[in-house]
């Protein structure tokens, strides 16, 4: 197992990047949430050139380090060129299998899932984690769907072994149901990229989620 993967199971606080939404910038937001102690970095960026995305990706890499892990969303070629840590890939994506011939053993995959059925299919077919969407109602991505509310994660937690990750219309309010509800680690992307201060934000997202998991599982 490389370093990186050991990294999963320590995740608190997941950031997506979202250079539309940004107010600084996605450079900007990834320095600051890494600086604010983020483990885990998606580039999620669907507006740019292949040829662009990749110089800024390797920029990201290099800003997330040895601490931090890089995923690319989607895109398994731009992975494969930068040397990412991973993919996160949607269920209309690369199926996992392929995905993985590509990027061999030691890559991330991580899926995204709806249902328990899903997130069964999603750790049968090699998947490191899967995200667990939508949580709640939310604006960010379009065809989200509706929310399937924090009591709907104990039944995928019950299911599977590996990391949950919550995303889909999180905030600081809402947290603390959806570590309680089940999940590893949850991703915030408006509540953290719209902000003025992501590394405040950022270190409070960590500090909060560190909390709920101390007070409630004691770890
Ligand atoms: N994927 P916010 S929801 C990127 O449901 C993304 O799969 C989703 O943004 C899914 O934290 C989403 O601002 C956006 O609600 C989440």
């Amino acid at each position: 197992m490389t370093d990186k993967r050991a990294l999963l199971d320590k995740i608190d606080f997941y950031l997506v990047t979202d250079s539309g939404l940004s107010r600084k910038g996605t450079l900007s937001d990834v320095e600051k949430a890494v600086a604010a102690g983020c483990r885990i970095i998606q580039y999620r960026e669907k507006s740019i050139s292949t040829k662009d995305m990749i110089v800024e990706a390797s920029q990201i890499k290099t800003l997330c380090g040895r601490e931090s892990i890089f995923l690319v969303n989607d895109r398994v070629d731009v992975a494969l060129a930068v040397d990412a840590d991973g993919v996160h890939i949607g269920q209309d994506d690369m199926p996992i299998d392929a995905a993985r011939d590509l990027l061999g053993p030691d890559k991330i995959i991580g899926l995204t899932v709806h249902t328990v059925e899903e997130a069964l299919e999603a750790e049968k077919m090699g998947a490191d984690y899967v995200g667990l969407s939508p949580i709640f109602n939310t604006s960010t991505k379009k065809d989200a769907g509706s929310g399937i509310g924090p009591e709907s994660i104990r039944a995928v937690k019950d299911a599977i072994k590996i990391p949950i990750i919550a995303i889909g219309g999180i905030n600081k309010q809402n947290s603390e149901s959806v570590i309680l509800g089940g999940a590893d680690s949850l991703v915030a992307i408006s509540a953290v990229v719209c902000s003025d201060d992501v590394e405040q934000e950022t270190r409070e997202f960590v500090a909060l989620i560190r909390k709920v998991k101390k007070d409630a599982f004691g770890k």
